[in-house]
């Protein structure tokens, strides 16, 4: 499949200089594919809706004081639900592989979370060792679902079988008994729960996760991690989670520490009759590519 790197579209948040893929430090290739979504679809037209409200966005942010210029973005793709997942995640794969070759940031907009995995994939050749952060209100890690074990309720399953990645998630608050089991008796996955984060000091959790944390990390976003008054717009919200200065001010003090080798941001649905979603979207990508920035270890 061919590779849609000819930039045709729009830029997130807008049109700003040294923004042409040879110049760009930050790649971003929004895919929108819902192949294997359980409910309420609407992961196709994420993308569209982040890059079109992004647009309306400052390029400066007050928080890190730094202009963000320096980002490219890909057309968007669009995979008809007909398309095989595992055509999805070649296309996914080649794309990152692509980017990573020429030693820059990989940064992927959803469509469903079972994508990831082609860009962990990518990651993995580069850096072969590192961990994943992964904010989500589930754990992901069903066998299969739907007979289908690349659907995006088993990406971190499938992640979880490639040697020498650990798996930290936070923010869960829907899982079996079945699988709380699995994840207490497995030392490469940390899960902590929200009600935990809600009740535990930020320099606690920090403590706590540092010694997990090896020196390169990617961190995959499902928008359902953070509180639904945050991201109402998604396919399976559930109560009580992640707040947006808590969380911002964790990554804060994971990547003082840390290197960041990719970012993604996945299972936003958009609904035209309301965009705030796209807005806090945008936005929230915007402040993280703007702290990735202020550490400047890796980018
Ligand atoms: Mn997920």
């Amino acid at each position: 499949m061919e590779l849609k790197n000819n930039f045709n579209g729009k830029y997130f948040v807008g049109n700003r200089k040294n923004s042409k893929y040879e110049e760009s430090k930050i790649i971003i290739f929004p895919i929108g594919y819902e192949g294997t979504v359980s409910y309420n679809k609407g992961t196709i037209n994420g993308p569209e809706a982040i890059i079109n409200a992004s647009q309306y966005l400052e390029n400066y942010d007050e928080e890190f004081e730094i202009e963000l210029n320096n980002i490219h973005t890909f057309k968007i793709s669009k995979f008809d639900e007909n398309i095989k997942i595992e055509t999805a995640l070649d296309f996914v794969y080649e794309n990152s592989k692509k980017i990573l070759n020429d030693n820059k940031f990989p940064l992927m907009i959803g469509g469903e979370h079972s994508l990831t995995l082609g860009l962990v994939r990518a990651l993995k050749e580069k850096y072969n060792e590192f961990t994943i952060i992964q904010i989500d209100a589930h754990t992901d890690l069903d066998e299969s679902y739907n007979n289908n074990k690349y659907s995006h309720a088993s990406v971190m399953k499938r992640i979880n079988e490639i040697e020498n990645i650990n798996i930290i998630q936070l923010g869960i608050r829907s899982i079996t008994k079945e699988i709380h089991q699995f994840v207490k008796n497995n030392n490469q996955i940390c899960t902590i729960f929200s009600h935990e984060i809600k009740q535990m000091p930020i320099s606690k959790l920090i403590e706590k996760l540092i010694p997990n944390i090896k020196k390169n990390v990617f961190i995959t976003i499902d928008v359902d991690g953070f509180d639904p008054h945050i991201f109402p717009n998604t396919g399976t919200p559930e109560p009580n989670g992640l707040e947006w200065q808590y969380t911002i001010n964790l990554f804060k003090q994971i990547l003082k520490e840390k290197n960041i080798i990719g970012l993604d941001f996945m299972e936003f649905s958009s609904n035209k009759q309301e965009h705030y979603s796209d807005f806090s979207a945008a936005k929230l990508i915007f402040k993280l590519l703007c702290l990735i920035e202020s550490n400047k270890k890796t980018i």
